[in-house]
């Protein structure tokens, strides 16, 4: 009985009497000493998923229902009169990720678990995750966010191990020291992620917001998640934290190798490495450098390590590709110039082309170029992106080695994103078709049955009804606002960039407002939600929260419109709100300009959770529209062919002159970014800022869809009123989002590349 365990851990009190937080102490406990107890996953070849980023957010439900116990214990926590969600709120979310890629490889470590295969993750312990934002005249600021457990307080789940390598640094040496967190297949086994700290890390170095003394690298190498990098010192300890992270991983899975019995030559048959973007590429040469070091000759350390990584490509946007100076690995990673070098050399002793180059005429050296000549696999992470890559992105790399090459679209883990965070949503899909699902997630199709049935779709709109009313309490308890569930919950939550184009969204508000105020009320009030961090350099992104604060506070301070829209973006959004945000969604905003989204996955989470995707035909947008069909999607804007056209130098170059002044709807739309009203609520220097910007510049063209993306708004809406026809939208997004099953994603990656059983 779960009741008399965890009794147990209370000193000998009842968990009536007892307070939420010794229950979390003793749910953790118990959570732990079950996954203890569970099978190890063992196999003969194994994967290391390396990345920077593991956004993993809470896990003591995710534990649960992985461990088979979470009916049973909120069960039993309900009968004391106690509620594990309440109790779920004394957990910290570890935010060791920015957004996607971290998610992402969060849900494959799930996934991976869940399907049995031997799959451990490495990455760092950052002392402080993604920082927490809050919102203050209009701005946002930024507060380091300290996810670990205090000396006296609750354990977390990352338990310190005594695995500890040394790591070659500034001509000596640091050691590091490995925590391992525990994951959970569902109904499975377990794996680990394996987060390396630094010994020496001093967190006093952290004075005041998230700013902090780059210099004494050996003092603060871990301390926080993508320190700044808009100065050269964060820059460099960015590559000093990479390499931290990779010659540890090396390290970690040498050993294994060598504790399973088998010969470093053999390194390829027993492990597989997949490398999560360019932030761990020096693990390639870190590997050789380790096997020169063991007597193997360069040659056939180069042709070892090159059967054994894998890379996966998650952006084409220009900037986030990494290009380190020469000069920043000849200070922090001294050991590994010379191997890069034998690198570039073989490169360019083979092909006769600048662009397949490691090392460039400026002394750039190109992580991706090095993945890609050095590892066996290349994917994109959605059916559009890889096709970019190919045709246009790596087209040089595609044609000499087009057998590296291959897709695969990212998914999500349905046990956070279904059964966990839409329980009611579960139970009428396993009352609907038996539970199945749960395992294999295509069975959902069978809810397809149930598309022309009123009473199924009556039910379903009734659920979601619910799930807004309890978005509505979390947000009056949370945020002391309260929302009206009647309305219409349109949501755009990912993180703040131009590409996402936010700011389209924006204008698309300042439209509906204009309508409002000229006496076109709608048919049913309007609630668009935010959620979205920007990174603290990022002057334009914290110019369009400044515009979108405003538009809110303008909005709910005029009596005239505030019955019929409402606004509101979410402080400090994290894995935790978007578990309250999704189940409550009518239309999704995954409005990115066409070609610059990889893939998208909260793209996925809504539309498991029966959300209209309101979108243009970019990333996972295409393979959803193709699975729902026309009639289950609202599809706008330009295609990614015209997009990348657009951007080519010459005559047809796009410019927002095109749109501003000459189009008077436009031009009414940004003006309003600059009028009096905005102007006084809000700072002129961030308005002006803004909106010369979107009139002058526009890099990621939000004019070029605006208008035919307030059209599709429009109709989106309209459809709504038909509620019928609406559910049955709803229904079949539900049906066909099993392919976005994380499972999937997992297998098909062990079936092309990895190879695991
Ligand atoms: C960040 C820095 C450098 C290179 C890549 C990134 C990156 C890409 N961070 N997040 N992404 C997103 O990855 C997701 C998972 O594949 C995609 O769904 C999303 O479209 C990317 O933007």
């Amino acid at each position: 009985m779960i009741k008399n365990e965890l009794e147990k851990r209370l000193n000998g009190k009842s968990l009536s009497e007892a307070e939420n937080g010794e229950i979390y102490a003793a749910l953790l406990e118990l959570t732990k000493e079950k996954l203890a107890a569970a099978p190890r996953i063992a196999g003969d070849r194994k994967l290391y998923y390396v990345s920077a980023e593991f956004l993993v957010g809470k896990l003591l439900s995710n534990n649960l229902i992985n461990l088979g116990l979470f009916d049973e214990v909120r069960e039993a926590l309900e009968d004391a009169g106690k509620s594990l969600s309440e109790i779920e709120e004394i957990e910290p979310e570890p935010s060791l990720g920015n957004g996607g890629l971290g998610r992402l490889a969060a849900c494959y470590l799930d996934s991976a678990a869940t399907l049995d295969l031997p799959a451990d993750g490495v990455g760092l312990l950052y002392h402080f995750g993604l920082f927490r934002q809050s919102f203050w005249d209009h701005k946002q600021y930024e507060k380091p966010d300290r996810w670990l457990p205090a000396e006296s307080g609750p354990e977390c789940w990352a338990e310190k191990t005594d695995v500890s390598f040394t790591v070659p640094f500034l001509g000596g040496a640091v050691k590091s020291v490995m925590y391992d967190v525990t994951v959970s297949g569902y109904e499975g086994g377990t794996n680990r992620l394996h987060l390396f700290d630094l010994e020496t890390v001093d967190e006093s170095l952290v004075k005041d917001g998230i700013d902090f003394d780059k210099t004494d690298i050996a003092k603060n190498l871990t301390l926080f998640l993508y320190p700044d990098d808009s100065d050269d010192n964060g820059r460099l300890l960015r590559v000093y934290q990479q390499y931290f992270m990779v010659s540890n991983a090396a390290q970690l899975i040498i050993k294994e190798l060598a504790g399973k019995g088998y010969a470093l030559r053999d390194l390829h048959k027993h492990a597989v490495v997949q490398i999560n973007d360019t932030h761990p590429s020096m693990i390639i040469p870190e590997l050789i450098r380790l096997m020169l070091k063991d007597g193997i000759h360069m040659d056939e350390a180069i042709s070892l390590v090159s059967k054994t990584c894998a890379y996966t490509n998650h952006t084409i946007l220009a900037e986030a590709l990494e290009k380190w100076p020469l000069h920043y690995l000849e200070k922090a990673v001294p050991e590994l110039v010379p191997i890069i070098k034998e690198l570039d050399r073989r490169v360019r002793a083979k092909f006769d082309d600048e662009k397949l180059a490691i090392i460039d005429e400026h002394n750039l050296v190109h992580m991706a170029n090095m993945d890609i000549h050095y590892g066996f696999s290349v994917n994109g992470v959605a059916a559009l992106h890889t096709d970019i890559l190919k045709e246009a992105e790596l087209k040089c790399f595609a044609e000499v080695y087009p057998e590296k090459f291959n897709n695969k679209t990212n998914g999500v883990t349905f046990r956070r994103w279904l059964m966990h965070c839409d329980p009611e949503l579960s139970a009428f899909i396993t009352r609907k078709i038996g539970d199945g699902w749960k395992k294999n997630a295509d069975e959902l199709e069978k809810l397809l049955a149930f598309k022309d049935d009123p009473e199924a779709l009556e039910e379903l709109l009734k659920i979601k009804g619910q799930k807004k009313e309890q978005l509505c309490q979390y947000m009056k308890e949370r945020a002391g606002v309260e929302l009206d569930p009647e309305s219409i919950f349109d949501i755009q939550i990912k993180r703040l960039h131009e590409y996402k184009r936010q700011q389209m969204n924006a204008l698309y508000i300042i439209w509906k407002y204009k309508q409002i105020k000229a006496g076109h009320k709608p048919a049913r009030k309007l609630t668009l939600l935010f959620g979205a961090k920007a990174a603290p350099a990022y002057i334009i992104a914290k110019d369009i929260i400044h515009l979108i604060l405003c538009l809110s506070d303008l909005i709910a301070n005029d009596p005239e419109v505030s019955p019929w829209l409402e606004v509101r973006m979410v402080e400090n959004y994290n894995v935790t709100w978007a578990e309250k945000l999704i189940p409550a969604c009518d239309i999704s905003e995954q409005i990115s300009l066409a070609s610059k989204e990889a893939s998208g996955t909260g793209n996925m989470k809504f539309m498991l959770n029966g959300a209209v995707t309101l979108g243009t035909e970019d990333g996972a947008n295409v393979e959803i529209h193709e699975l729902v069909g026309d009639e289950n999607i609202c599809i706008f804007g330009k295609s990614s062919e015209e997009v990348l056209e657009l951007y080519k130098e010459g005559e047809g170059r796009y410019s927002p002159a095109a749109y501003y002044p000459c189009d008077p709807e436009i031009e009414e739309l940004l003006d309003f970014i600059i009028s009096p009203a905005l102007m006084r609520m809000g700072d002129p220097e961030n308005l002006g800022r803004l909106y010369r910007d979107m009139s002058r510049k526009d890099w990621f063209m939000a004019l070029l869809d605006t208008k035919e993306y307030i059209a599709a708004k429009e109709r989106l809406l309209s459809e709504y009123e038909d509620r019928q026809a609406w559910a049955k939208k709803m229904l079949v997004n539900v049906a066909k989002a099993g392919f976005f099953s994380s499972d999937r994603a997992i297998a098909q990656y062990n079936e092309d590349v990895w190879h695991l059983k």
